[in-house]
């Protein structure tokens, strides 16, 4: 490590968001080779109801006990915990889904680490965020990283052993101007009228592009522009995905790439925050496809 990297290690060390960043991004190789071993169900759930993999709690573990060491976090919480853990008399709270998407372990298909850092205490509010961060493990680990109105692509490379060695390879990085793709989970049939209109005229444009694990699905969007939805299903109306966990983050990153993010009525930033693991319909992407929706609701 030459100087510059040894001084931006100790800037890295003493901000406690950046650290929180740095702990994901040091984990992820290490939880990607932790994988092949973990892909045997547990006979718990997690608080959404949801079968339990290994690999997920063997990832909430291992980054609870890195993310609440950091000192400056009072708070951390996990889409596989119930309740928040209390982490000390930190300002920020950090709250994680270790593991998005772990279905697809199952079929061997993409995977992410979902990362929000909030002001205060949670439940809170997107607005409160400071930097959310995903890592998607695809054929390459790749990690997104939005901070200070500021979107940067990372490869991580390491072999879980080693320190993760983080390069940036996209900065200042913005949904291209001309959407391509949409991915809208839930079944067909349990889509609301008015999702089903919109999605009707979408089709007509855009390839579909639906892998299962929220994170592929955006990061196909953020590279290639469209439009990611988890919508507000006729038995689910407030769909599937987590605020704190997935929505916010996610939301903040599309909207610091010059993206728009809602709930069918405003951006998921502003949405209300009542409970730590309440449900929201997920809708992100580029501007003009997020307006006309809110449009046609
Ligand atoms: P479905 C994964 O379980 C997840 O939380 C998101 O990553 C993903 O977008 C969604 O659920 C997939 O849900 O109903 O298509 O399996």
């Amino acid at each position: 490590m030459d100087d510059a990297q040894s001084e931006r290690a100790e800037a890295e060390a003493e901000d406690p968001i950046s650290r929180a960043i740095a702990v994901v991004a040091r984990s992820a190789p290490e939880i990607r080779a932790g994988l092949t071993g973990r892909r045997t169900k547990t006979d718990d759930e997690n608080a959404s109801g949801e079968t339990q993999l290994a690999a997920d709690v063997w990832a909430d573990e291992l980054l609870e006990s890195r993310l609440t060491d950091i000192e400056g976090v009072g708070q951390f919480a996990s889409e596989e915990r119930e309740e928040i853990v209390d982490a000390g008399d930190g300002d920020l709270s950090v709250a994680i889904d270790p593991l998005d998407g772990s279905s697809n372990l199952q079929s061997n298909n993409s995977m992410g680490t979902i990362l929000g850092v909030y002001e205060g205490e949670l439940p809170a509010k997107g607005r409160k965020l400071v930097a959310s961060a995903y890592v998607l493990y695809g054929p390459i680990t790749t990690m997104v990283v939005a901070r200070d109105g500021s979107v940067t692509e990372y490869v991580v490379e390491g072999d879980g052993e080693e320190d993760a060695e983080r390069r940036a390879v996209r900065e200042d990085l913005a949904l291209p101007d001309d959407p391509t793709v949409y991915g809208f989970g839930g079944r067909v049939p349990n889509w609301t009228d008015r999702f089903a209109d919109y999605a009707g005229d979408v089709e007509e444009d855009l390839k579909l592009r639906y892998g299962g694990a929220m994170i592929g699905d955006v990061n196909q969007v953020v590279t290639y522009g469209g439009v990611f939805a988890y919508p507000e299903l006729d038995s689910r109306p407030e769909g599937k995905l987590r605020l704190q966990f997935e929505g916010n983050p996610i939301a903040y990153i599309v909207e610091s790439a010059g993206g728009a993010s809602s709930n069918g009525e405003e951006s998921l930033l502003d949405a209300e925050a009542d409970e730590i693991h309440q449900r929201t319909p997920v809708y992100v992407g580029n501007a003009d496809l997020i307006e006309r929706l809110e449009a046609e609701f």
